[in-house]
């Protein structure tokens, strides 16, 4: 049986309640000291294709290594899950990890439930497209956001087999301390006692890697940065003078986080009306657009362990982290 795309409609995210809460988080963040924007917004459909380009940048290594990590360990991973019914996976990218994890680390072919929740619904239907292929597996994709895609799968009837939640990409990186915490605890309130979650972390490294993964010598990095501005023009009817920003990536080694900013080279008065804003950029100001924290493998154990989980096992390769871990009573 096959439940291809069966897109939730009742809390779906749609165009028009986007674009108002865009507008109003970039009103609400273009007005803190320092100026900021949230890196969420990056992912339109350019800016999620030069994501894709920086995922095969040879100085960003996060994909290949959590690529690498099922291939090795897919078995050992599952063996810890059994007997195992439900997969969701949060954030589905293009469902390739998880492909991995399942034709690889799968013993027999028990009827497998594939979960997909992300906002894309382009990201859901390619993802379903490849996992629908594997065999006994049905795919449910929830056009949501995370937290509230998990409440509805609680909400479905379950099974007295175990679930797996995968929150892969490093995408906890891009969460402060308190926002990780506070994600982890509010995805373990949908999860029953003894489910696991398999979560990937970009591991500290040296300054020079870290800086040469976020300012590559191609620049796509800095256009995937510009973009949240070109972004802001398009869909806000923002007047931001592209040409007279710089990308600048700086390690902040105290809060352990790559910081991405955008740097204002010349003066500059900027509209953007959606946001009810009007203010005036001078030479040298910075807008913050992301930070990406860097963990160390008993950061990530502990981090785990403070939101209600107990860590059953860690895999590491190219200094990126998967760690296994289970929700406790
Ligand atoms: C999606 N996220 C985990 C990426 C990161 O590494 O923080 C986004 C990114 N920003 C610049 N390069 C990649």
């Amino acid at each position: 049986m096959r439940e291809k795309h069966l897109t939730q409609s009742a809390g779906s995210v749609d165009a028009a309640s986007e674009r108002s809460s865009f507008a109003d988080a970039v009103g609400y963040y273009l007005s803190l000291q320092p100026r900021q924007l949230p890196s969420r917004y990056f992912y339109d459909a350019l800016g999620s294709a030069l994501f894709e380009a920086i995922c095969r940048l040879p100085w960003y290594p996060v994909t290949r290594a959590e690529t690498r990590l099922p291939e090795c360990h897919a078995r050992a991973i599952l063996s810890h899950l059994d007997p195992l019914s439900t997969v969701i996976e949060l954030g589905s990218g293009s469902g390739g990890k998880l492909g991995l994890l399942i034709a690889l680390g799968r013993r027999s072919p028990n009827p497998l439930t594939v979960h997909l929740v992300d906002v894309s619904p382009t990201a859901l239907a390619a993802a379903s497209d490849a996992l629908s292929r594997l065999e006994a597996t049905t795919v449910v994709t929830h056009a949501l956001r995370y937290e509230e895609g998990m409440a509805q799968i609680a909400s479905r009837p379950r099974t007295s087999c175990r679930n797996v939640v995968l929150f892969l990409g490093s995408n906890i990186g891009n969460f402060d301390r308190p926002g990780a915490a506070a994600f982890l605890r509010a995805i373990g309130s949908s999860m029953a006692e003894g489910d696991g979650l398999l979560v990937g972390t970009d591991l500290v490294k040296s300054e020079r890697d870290l800086l040469l993964a976020y300012d590559d010598p191609l620049g796509v990095t800095a256009a995937f940065n510009r973009n949240l501005l070109v972004r802001i023009n398009r869909e806000l009817d923002g007047d931001f003078d592209l040409d007279a920003f710089a990308h600048r990536a700086l390690w902040n080694g105290a809060e352990s986080r790559v910081e991405m900013h955008l740097v204002c080279t010349r003066p500059q008065q900027v509209t953007i009306p959606a946001s009810g804003l009007d203010f005036t950029m001078p030479d040298g100001e910075s807008i913050w657009t992301e930070s990406s924290y860097k963990y160390r493998p008993e950061g990530v154990a502990a981090m785990l362990e403070h939101a209600g989980f107990l860590v059953v096992a860690q895999w590491i390769d190219g200094g990126f982290a998967l760690t296994l871990a289970s929700r406790s009573a």
